[in-house]
């Protein structure tokens, strides 16, 4: 069977060269070999970053292994977040390192770019060069970019590109700008819990900005079957439609957005309940593989999903048919 890979991350050295010099957040300290995400919340490395730093022969082992046939790259936070010109630098090089793994494996990875947000018009030049020249997928963001949030109005022409250009947006997570979450860790205010909160604030702000309703061809996928959003959906929907407010400037309910707009994949969530709930709230349609590669196990992964009492049918939609669709627009 195919299988597609939605969430599947890789550092080039130089992004880590950077995150080594640079004075902000988040940096690599080589001597600790932590990423300081914060102060005081630091993420050791080790064997995780040797791994996402290595995208030859050993990566394509791995993914015939588990029969990954192929994998849409994407590059974890840290580039957004440099000054201007270092992040057009490094998202042109990031972008061109994916390029050239497309080439040299044809058909096992597809690339998806980083762009240098803080100038949207930067952003909007290297997205058109990396879809009509380097022939990418999609526009991998974070939920917030350090400073500024996606939902702004001054990244609507880039939702709007994006559309134009037939590529989806991935949203993934970011360590969330909200201080009080800091004091128990990285662990709390990253995966453990901040990271969905944090795409969840941001997948609902797009939707109450109404930039689905201002892009409607715009598609765009989130991860870990959709944060806790499935769960939430119906009362969210409840309830803004019990107190509308002038502010919620979505034409549609919320959920009409899950159906319509935006796709979630399995990255890092192993849970039968949390699949099921999903399934049963988007529909099988909606749901794509991720393995969150090299934050997770993505064996794990798979065999999570080939455990699902599901039928083949649906399997097939979940590991690749889903995504080919997606891909197809
Ligand atoms: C992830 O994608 O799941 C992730 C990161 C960074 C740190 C931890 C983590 O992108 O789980
Ligand atoms: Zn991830």
């Amino acid at each position: 069977m195919k299988l597609y890979d939605l969430e599947h991350h890789f550092y080039i050295q130089d992004t880590i060269d950077a995150m080594e010099r640079r004075q902000g957040y988040p940096n690599y300290d080589p001597q600790k070999d932590v990423i300081n995400w914060f102060s005081n919340l630091s993420m050791p490395q080790g064997i995780l970053l040797k791994r996402l730093i290595d995208v030859g022969e050993n990566r394509l082992q791995m993914m015939d292994d588990l029969g990954i046939s192929t994998a849409v790259l994407s590059t974890p936070q840290g580039v957004e977040d440099l000054d201007s010109e270092d992040a057009i630098e490094l998202s042109k090089k990031t972008n061109d390192a994916a390029y050239e793994l497309t080439k040299r494996y044809p058909g096992r990875f597809l690339g998806s770019a980083i762009l240098p947000t803080k100038r949207v018009d930067d952003a909007i030049a290297e997205l058109e060069r990396c879809v009509n020249e380097l022939g990418f997928v999609c526009w991998h963001t974070h939920s917030n970019l350090r400073g500024a949030s996606v939902e702004q109005d001054r990244f609507l022409p880039l939702f709007k590109k994006a559309a134009e250009l037939g590529v989806y947006v991935y949203l993934h997570p970011n360590l969330p700008e909200l201080p009080q979450l800091y004091e128990y860790g990285f662990t709390f205010a990253g995966p453990g819990a901040g990271f969905t909160i944090d795409t969840i604030l941001t997948t609902l702000k797009l939707i109450a900005e109404g930039v689905f309703d201002k892009v409607p061809d715009l598609k765009m996928v989130i991860g870990h079957f959709g944060e806790a959003i499935p769960f939430l959906m119906d009362r969210i929907d409840n309830r803004f439609n019990f107190l509308p407010n002038p502010k919620l400037k979505n034409e549609q309910l919320p959920s009409y957005y899950f159906h319509n707009n935006i796709m979630v994949t399995t990255s890092g969530n192993m849970s039968k309940a949390a699949f099921e709930c999903t399934r049963s709230v988007f529909g099988i349609d909606r749901i794509m593989f991720g393995s969150d590669y090299a934050f997770e196990d993505p064996k794990e992964m798979v065999e999570f999903v080939n455990r699902l009492e599901i039928t083949e049918e649906e399997r097939e939609k979940l590991f690749f048919r889903n995504a080919e669709t997606l891909l197809a627009k």
